[in-house]
C-alpha cells in the first residue's frame, strides 16, 4: 500500500475511534461520513492497491464493529424475548395425544352413579358432606340412642381396633356431626337438609345382595312440623328422577333405635331380575328410614319439642344393581374388566 493510502486510512481510523462512542449500533459505522470516504477512495486508487486497501478497510470495519458492540450495555446485547402468543389466538388448539382416552381405565361405575345420585338430591335442596372410614363408640352407638349393652348393637357387627376405634357399619354415624354442623340453619328458619355418602364395613355372610364393604348414602331433613308423608315424598321423588320412571315401591314397619317410627323401603325388581324368583323375592330392600328419634336430636342440642325430622340410609350398590339389571353385587369389587368396561 502506498504511503498516501496508508496515511489516509490511519487518519480516518483515528478520527473514527474518537467518535465511536457516539455510535449506537454496528450498522451506523457504514453510514459514518468518514467510513463512506474510505469506500469512496477505492475507485481513485491504482488497481494494484485496491485489493489490499479493501482488505484493510474491511479489517477496520470489523474492529470498529467489535468496539461498538463491547460498549453497549448488557441489556442491549441480550436476545429479545418474544412475548406475543406463539400461535394465532383463534386457531384451534392442536389435539393432545390420546393417552387419557386410551383403553386403560375409567371411573368406577359406583362412583359414576354416586355423582348422579348426589346431583338429584342437590336439585331437591340437599347439601352433601363426606362420611369417614373410622369412628368411635359415641357416634356409632350412643349418639344414635343405642344404650350401652343394648341388644340392637349386635345388628351392626363390624370391626374394632385394639384402641376401640370402629370401622363404621353404617353412615348413620355421621348424623350427630351433621345435625351439629347445620343446626344454626334452624334459628334462621331454614331446614337441615343434608346427604352423606360413605363406605361402610360389616361382618357379613356374602351373597348376591350382601357385601362386607359397601357404600351407603345417609339423608337427614329437620325442620318444624315434619311427618312421614314428607319422608315418603322425598324418597319417591328421588326414585322417579334417578330411575327415570315411576317404580313400584313398598314401605313396611321396621325397628331402628334412632328413628321412631322406623321403616324399610323396597322397590320391585325390574323384569330382567325377577326371573326364577319367588313372589316374595320380587322386591329388594333399598333403605332403612324413619322419623328421627327425639334423643338423637337432643344429643345434637336441638330442641326436640320444636323440631322434627326424618332420616334414611340406603345402599348405593343396590340402587345401581336395580338400575342396570346387574344380578350380583360382588361384580363391583371383582376387578373383572369385562364387567367394568360395560359402564364406560
Ligand atoms: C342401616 O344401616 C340404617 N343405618 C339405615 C337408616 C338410616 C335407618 C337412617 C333409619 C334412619 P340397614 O342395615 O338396613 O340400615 O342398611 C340400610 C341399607 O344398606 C339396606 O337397605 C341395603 O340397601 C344396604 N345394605 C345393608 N347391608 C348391606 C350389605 N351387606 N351389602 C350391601 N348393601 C347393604
Amino acid at each position: 500500500m502506498s504511503d498516501y493510502t496508508n496515511n489516509t486510512l490511519i487518519a480516518i481510523r483515528n478520527e473514527l475511534f474518537e467518535t465511536i462512542e457516539h455510535l449506537d449500533n454496528k450498522g451506523d459505522i457504514l453510514k459514518h461520513p468518514k467510513f463512506k470516504q474510505i469506500y469512496a477512495n477505492i475507485k481513485d486508487l491504482p488497481a494494484d492497491e485496491r485489493k489490499i486497501y479493501g482488505q484493510e478497510a474491511n479489517a477496520l470495519k470489523l474492529e470498529l464493529e467489535k468496539l461498538v458492540e463491547d460498549s453497549q450495555p448488557l441489556k442491549d446485547k441480550l436476545e429479545p424475548i418474544d412475548v406475543t402468543a406463539p400461535f394465532a389466538p383463534n386457531t384451534p388448539v392442536p389435539e393432545r395425544p390420546n393417552i387419557l382416552r386410551a383403553n386403560q381405565g375409567s371411573i368406577h361405575p359406583l362412583m359414576r352413579e354416586l355423582d348422579k345420585i348426589i346431583d338429584v338430591y342437590s336439585r331437591l335442596g340437599f347439601t352433601s358432606i363426606e362420611s369417614r372410614e373410622i369412628d368411635d363408640d359415641y357416634h356409632m352407638f350412643t349418639s344414635l340412642n343405642f344404650p350401652t349393652g343394648h341388644p340392637a348393637r349386635d345388628d351392626y357387627d363390624t370391626f374394632m381396633t385394639t384402641e376401640g376405634l370402629i370401622a363404621p357399619a353404617h353412615t348413620s354415624t355421621m348424623q350427630n356431626r351433621a345435625l351439629k354442623m347445620f343446626r344454626s340453619n334452624l334459628a334462621k328458619g331454614e331446614p337441615i337438609a343434608v346427604v352423606i355418602p360413605g363406605r361402610v364395613f360389616r361382618n357379613e355372610d356374602l351373597d348376591a345382595t350382601h357385601e362386607h364393604t359397601f357404600y351407603q348414602l345417609e339423608g337427614i331433613f329437620v325442620a318444624e312440623n315434619i311427618n312421614v308423608g314428607n319422608l315418603i315424598a322425598v324418597l319417591q321423588a328421588f326414585m322417579n328422577e334417578y330411575f327415570g320412571q315411576v317404580l313400584k315401591t313398598k314401605i313396611q314397619p321396621f325397628y331402628f333405635p334412632f328413628t321412631e317410627p322406623s321403616f324399610e323401603f323396597a322397590i320391585e325388581r325390574p323384569d330382567a331380575l325377577k326371573k326364577g324368583r319367588a313372589e316374595a323375592d320380587q322386591w329388594l330392600e333399598l333403605l332403612g328410614c324413619g322419623l328421627i328419634h327425639p334423643e338423637v336430636l337432643r344429643q345434637a342440642d336441638i330442641d326436640s319439642n320444636k323440631y322434627t325430622g326424618f332420616a334414611w340410609g340406603g345402599g348405593i350398590e343396590r340402587l345401581v344393581l336395580m338400575k342396570n339389571n346387574i344380578e350380583d353385587i360382588r361384580h363391583f369389587e371383582s376387578g373383572k374388566l369385562d364387567f367394568l368396561r360395560q359402564f364406560k
